[in-house]
This record gives C-alpha cells, sequence and structure tokens, in this order.
C-alpha cells in the first residue's frame, strides 16, 4: 500500500522549484477579471511547484492597469507596468526581473486550454529541456481558428523551415516557457520588442543547441485580436530575413561559446555535439564517445 507523508511531500525537491506565469495585457481590461481567477485556481488545484503570476501591462489606453492592480489584492498575483507598447518588451522586462526557476508566459484568452501547461513547465523544472512551447501545428494538437490565420501560420512557419531547417513547429503560440537561467543568458540577443519576439528567441536557442521541448495544445481561437495581420506579418517577414543575415555573418566571421547554462552542457553524464551540426541536439555519453 503505498502511504502519504505530508512532511515527506514537502521536502520533495520539485516543491522548491519556482515558476512564475506572466501573462502580458493590452487594454484587456474585459478578459483579465475572468482569466486571472481562473489561472490561479488551476495553479493552486494541479501544480506541484511554488508559482506566482505576473500581469505585464503596456500602454494600455482603457483601466487594464486599475483592474490589474485590483487583481493583485491576491499576493500571489503582482503587477509590471510599462510605458511603451510590445509584447516582447514586456516579456524582456517581467522575465529578466524574475528570480523564478522557470519562467513562462500565456494569452491572456486563455485560447489555449490550461491541461497544457503542466506538461510545458514539467521539462524545464526536472531540468530536461531549456524552454518549452505550445504547438497547434504539431500531430495531436486540437485547432479551431479561422481559416485565414491557420493559412498564415502554416505559411509562415514553413518560410521559417525554409530558411532556417529549424525543428521547432510552432513559432507563434502564446504558450511558452524557458529556464530562467536560459532568458538571461539569451534575453539581451533577442532584438525584438513585439511579435516577432518569440519566434528570434526560438531561432537563438536552436542556434546554441539548447532543447526545445513542445507540447501539442487545444487551441480555440478568440476572435477579439490586438494582432493588425498584414502589417504584423511583414515585420515577421523582416525579422527572420534580419536573423538570417545576422547568423550569416556569425558563421563567417566567428561564432558563439556554448549557452553557459544549457541542459546538455551542465549535465556531467554527456557530452554536447558540434551545435552547428545538423544532430546537435543528440548526446552520447561519455563512455560511448571515446569508444566511437
Ligand atoms: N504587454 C503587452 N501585451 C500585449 C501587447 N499586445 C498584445 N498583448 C497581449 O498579447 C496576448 C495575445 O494578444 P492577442 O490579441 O490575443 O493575439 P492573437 O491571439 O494572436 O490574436 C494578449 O494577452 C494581449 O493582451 C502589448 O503591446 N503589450
Ligand atoms: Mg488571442
Amino acid at each position: 500500500m503505498v502511504r502519504r507523508s505530508t512532511r515527506q511531500g514537502h521536502a520533495l525537491p520539485y516543491r522548491q522549484v519556482t515558476i512564475e506565469v506572466v501573462v502580458p495585457v493590452h487594454n484587456e481590461e474585459a478578459a483579465l477579471p475572468q482569466s486571472i481567477p481562473r489561472l490561479c485556481s488551476y495553479l493552486e488545484t494541479y501544480f506541484p511547484y511554488r508559482w506566482s503570476v505576473v500581469i505585464a501591462d503596456n500602454a494600455s489606453t482603457d483601466s487594464t492597469l486599475a483592474v490589474a492592480r485590483e487583481l493583485a489584492a491576491d499576493k500571489r498575483v503582482s503587477v509590471l507596468h510599462l510605458k511603451q507598447k510590445g509584447r516582447g518588451r514586456a516579456l524582456k522586462a517581467a522575465w529578466l526581473a524574475s528570480e523564478a526557476d522557470v519562467v513562462t508566459y500565456m494569452d491572456v484568452d486563455l485560447s489555449t486550454n490550461l491541461w497544457a501547461f503542466l506538461p510545458l513547465v514539467a521539462p524545464l523544472a526536472s531540468g530536461h529541456s531549456d524552454l518549452a512551447i505550445g504547438s497547434r501545428l504539431l500531430k495531436g494538437a486540437m485547432v479551431t481558428r479561422q481559416w485565414k490565420r491557420e493559412a498564415i501560420s502554416r505559411c509562415y512557419n514553413l518560410l521559417i523551415k525554409l530558411l532556417f531547417r529549424n525543428r521547432f513547429s510552432d513559432a507563434q503560440c502564446g504558450f511558452k516557457a524557458v529556464k530562467g537561467s536560459v532568458a538571461r543568458g539569451l534575453l539581451p540577443r533577442v532584438e525584438d520588442d513585439e511579435w516577432f519576439f518569440d519566434t528570434e528567441l526560438l531561432l537563438l536557442a536552436e542556434e546554441r543547441g539548447l532543447r526545445i521541448h513542445e507540447v501539442p495544445v487545444d487551441w480555440i481561437e478568440d476572435l477579439d485580436s490586438r494582432v493588425e495581420i498584414f502589417s504584423t506579418a511583414l515585420k515577421d517577414v523582416r525579422g527572420l530575413l534580419r536573423v538570417r543575415a545576422q547568423r550569416l555573418l556569425r558563421q563567417l566571421f566567428g561564432h558563439w561559446s556554448p549557452a553557459p547554462n544549457s541542459t546538455l552542457r551542465a549535465h556531467p553524464r554527456f557530452v554536447r555535439l558540434a551545435p552547428s551540426s545538423p544532430e546537435a541536439h543528440r548526446t552520447l555519453p561519455r563512455q560511448d564517445r571515446s569508444s566511437a
């Protein structure tokens, strides 16, 4: 028979892991009062880690900030406010200010079903992976959205594949997690402060050989959107070309040292293959390599 000891339960290492959930918002006075209590109640009931929620607002012109401050009456919720617009800017500021072991974000509309959140965070909390992303394009994902957004998303992710031969399937899902130490190392190199932020972060991470875990999500599109599709798509393509050119220059004139806090590097039993090799994600136990 399995006995449960409460005292022992609290001593378990994963109980000490801290997770920060950032909810970026811009003019979301209507969505916040529903989403934040729902999120907290999910975390309280199902989450084995220590957690806190940060509402990251920038440049809202409605009463978002006031509503956020009311919600922060709950001690586990806090508010970050910036003047300039841009979701990437808000995430950078919130993640860099955090001391949590794992920093995450999700869109306030909770388009992604929360059941995917624990599978997103667990590989990072255990030390297995460096970043984790929700994917609407992975086998097993269940997605309800307009054909227009679906088509744009598929074309965009295909373009990334053509330019970078990357492995991750969905750059833009508003449901991501990064190890705190990895975020602190990578964020200063991410130039974009708006919607391209996510893609740039993932491309830089993959270039450095970091391990990205993907979770197929259940996604129901919320039609209330802050995205101006045409101009955002244009900026995304411009961003891709910039990152491609920068990568090319790095390849020609010098390259990065491996990320100091990468999971693979930190693990004593494993060695890293050259990051530029197509097999950069494969790892071999030391003794195997020496006999190979
Ligand atoms: N902090 C911050 N959040 C933003 C900004 N623009 C959009 N967001 C948030 O980003 C999330 C996704 O935006 P949304 O309009 O739902 O994008 P869509 O689902 O792709 O149509 C929501 O939580 C928005 O409130 C911004 O400039 N700053
Ligand atoms: Mg949305």
